[in-house]
């Protein structure tokens, strides 16, 4: 039997897509306990146990073993400078770091802010932001504040912020606009264990490779006729699709083949409209749940 601990956020931004990530690997975390901060779920290879934490102090569990595997923002790993422990991009929780000022002030860029004062929570990637564009050679100054950065500018507490943006309606209620992106977020798997030492980790880490590669791509069958089906084969592999079964047998009528190919989601189209334009027929086009 193996053992997983996976940290995830308690509440929050992330709480509900972690949650759900971890189901669509087939994981059952069905809890109705909102406060509850443990659960112990019993998998064919061993026991997996998920608590919840502030996504502060998820890094430190991970890196200390406390945790094997958790779920948390880019942004909070980077800036507790443990940018190693990133094993995979999750593609949700997007966000990005900005520089923003007043909306009627003269600052248009960074520069104009040598000299000033910039507040944020996020004072190591501003640092080295700053010191990577101006080659450490900038008086720009950096005020740390844990939340409501958003409010330092029309409170005097400094020139401009440098905060999480995602829609930008946070920074437009408070009269804030953008200058500079300085960083892009989302939510990341990190982890510190050796690849071979934990096998129920690596298991955990391919499903959720699989989870999300099935999520590029869609499958699609479909009848061709048979005299045009070297031409459609063709053009498949032409277009990088994965062509899985060529099926001669059709039961319906036997002047046509089935055809089962993968395709990534921004192909589709171009790939549809040309099936169509060779008189395919019943074309299905379905989600795929896991790739390996
Ligand atoms: O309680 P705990 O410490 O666990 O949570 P938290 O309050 O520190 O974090 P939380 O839940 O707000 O965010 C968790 C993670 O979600 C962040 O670390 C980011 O990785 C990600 N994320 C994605 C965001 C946003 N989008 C986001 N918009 N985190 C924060 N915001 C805030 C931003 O700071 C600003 O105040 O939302 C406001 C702006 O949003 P918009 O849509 O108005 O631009
Ligand atoms: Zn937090």
């Amino acid at each position: 039997m193996y053992e997983l601990k996976i940290a995830l956020q308690k509440a929050g931004r992330l709480h509900e897509e972690s949650i759900n990530m971890i189901k669509s690997l087939g994981i059952d975390i069905n809890f109705t306990n909102k406060l509850k901060t443990e659960i112990f779920i019993e998998n064919i290879y061993g026991k997996i146990q998920v608590f919840f934490l502030r996504d502060d102090d998820i890094p430190k569990y991970v890196q200390e073993g406390i945790a094997t595997i958790g779920i948390v923002g880019k942004n909070v790993v980077v800036e507790q400078q443990k940018d190693s422990l990133i094993k995979e991009y999750l593609d949700f929780g997007f966000c990005r770091l900005s520089l923003a000022v007043h909306k009627e002030s003269l600052f248009n860029n960074v520069k104009d802010l040598f000299g000033k004062c910039i507040a944020t929570s996020y004072p190591n990637i501003l640092k080295r932001y700053l010191n990577n564009k101006f080659s450490n050679n900038h008086d720009i100054n950096i005020h740390e504040m844990n939340g409501s950065v958003e409010i330092a500018p029309n409170i005097g507490v400094a020139d401009a912020i440098c905060d999480l943006v995602s829609s930008g309606e946070t920074l437009a209620l408070n009269d804030l606009k953008e200058i500079q992106q300085i960083f892009t977020s989302q939510a990341v798997l990190i982890s510190s264990f050796k690849n071979d030492n934990n096998i129920l980790a690596n298991i955990f880490i391919s499903q959720i490779k699989a989870v999300k590669k099935a999520k590029e791509n869609k499958y699609i069958l479909f009848n061709v006729l048979n005299k045009k089906l070297d031409k459609i084969i063709f053009f498949l592999h032409n277009e990088k699709c994965i062509v899985t079964t060529v099926s001669q047998v059709n039961l319906i009528d036997p002047s046509y083949t089935t055809v089962k190919v993968i395709v990534k989601n921004n192909m589709i189209w171009r790939i549809i409209e040309e099936l169509k334009k060779n008189n395919a027929k019943n074309l299905l086009i379905f989600p795929i749940q896991k790739f390996f």
